[in-house]
């Protein structure tokens, strides 16, 4: 059925800003960039990719008679602190499970940003010991029991809310949102440039897109540094998605596109190019963005760029997901 069919819990502002980056732009000499911006789309928490998604599962949620949100991330998880946020505005409760997605000696991380942001939200939060995976965890299936077993009714959220039925109606959402946008302003994003870890942001962004009549780049940066995993992610979860929205045609292998080169080793640890990709970001335009993932994304955005593989003649959006909370826990890298 088509999207606009599907019931939507309003969580946002409306639609997110989109603006010029002039500076940047200016700066890198190639194509004109603009970024729409997750990051102040909703009061809730401040925001981000998640809640987009969550307007799709709150109501699944509150049909099914759930009390109990339950979900799962790293320590510093974005989702988690959204998750947080959509239940107490809801009256649910929120269980979270916060493993150790990252090697990261801050002694901070398990108290500041995003999990601090959690707790006074009145989340339950679970510390884990397990390391980075977006499969499914024991860990969060236990959490969903341990609800039932004291009587609450659950609903299970998968990280980032993503491998779920829904997951990818968010950012489906999101393009029309763009095109529409685009209509007002009288421009065209020929590419976008979107980070990607449990996929189902980049994946909606390419089920919506599809059924649109002029095609354009939508081009994904994984940020997990397990790209394989990744890939197979988006395209399941695009193809579900794109089913689930009534497109009549099958998605072909080019519209998935995860590039990899800016992610380093490991997910959650910043390299060179993220670091100097927060820095002209907000050196430049003012605008934050986390050493996790929309760094690794901006990154992969001014290489492709520079290098004229996305050309001058380009009009790119950045789509800026969210993630400055977990900033406090990197404060070492900019002492
Ligand atoms: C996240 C995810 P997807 O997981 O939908 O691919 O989105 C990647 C992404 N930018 C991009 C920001 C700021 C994000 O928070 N965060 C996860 C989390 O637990 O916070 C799901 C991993």
């Amino acid at each position: 059925m088509p999207l606009s069919d599907f019931e939507r819990y309003p969580l946002t502002f409306g639609p997110s800003p989109m603006h010029p980056l002039t500076r940047l732009s200016e700066h890198l000499g190639g194509a004109r960039i603009w970024a729409k911006r997750e990051d102040v789309n909703s009061g809730l928490a401040y925001g981000g990719n998640k809640t987009r998604k969550l307007e799709y599962l709150v109501p699944d949620a509150l049909a099914q008679g759930a009390d109990t949100l339950v979900s799962i991330g790293g320590l510093q998880s974005n989702h988690t602190r959204q998750v947080a946020a959509v239940a107490a505005k809801l009256g649910l409760k929120a269980v979270l499970v916060q493993e150790n997605w990252v090697d990261w000696p801050d002694s901070l991380n398990d108290r500041v940003g995003n999990i601090l942001l959690s707790r006074i939200m009145g989340a339950e939060v679970r510390l884990d010991p397990a390391g980075f995976g977006i499969g499914i965890k024991s860990s969060w299936q236990k959490a969903i029991d341990d609800v039932r077993e004291r009587g609450g009714t659950p609903y299970a959220i998968p990280a980032g809310a993503s491998d779920h039925r829904l997951g990818g109606l968010g950012f489906a959402n999101w393009a029309y949102e763009v095109e529409q946008q685009e209509r007002e302003l009288g421009v065209f994003f020929d590419t976008i440039v979107v980070c990607s870890v449990t996929g189902s942001t980049h994946a909606g962004m390419i089920a919506g897109f599809a059924g649109q009549d002029r095609p354009r780049r939508v081009i994904g940066i994984d940020a997990s540094a397990k790209i394989d995993e990744t890939r197979e992610q988006v395209a399941r979860i695009a193809r579900n998605t794109a089913a689930l929205i009534g497109l009549d045609r099958d998605l072909s292998d080019d519209e998935i596109t995860v590039l990899e080169g800016w992610a380093g080793d490991y997910y959650g640890i910043p390299v060179e190019s993220t670091l100097e990709a927060m820095r002209l970001s907000g050196g430049l335009e003012g605008m934050i963005i986390d050493p996790v993932y929309e760094g690794k994304s901006m990154a992969g955005l001014i290489d492709l760029v520079t290098s004229g593989d996305i050309p001058k003649d380009s009009t790119v959006l950045y789509a800026h997901l969210g993630g400055q909370p977990a900033i406090n826990a990197y404060s070492a890298l900019f002492r």
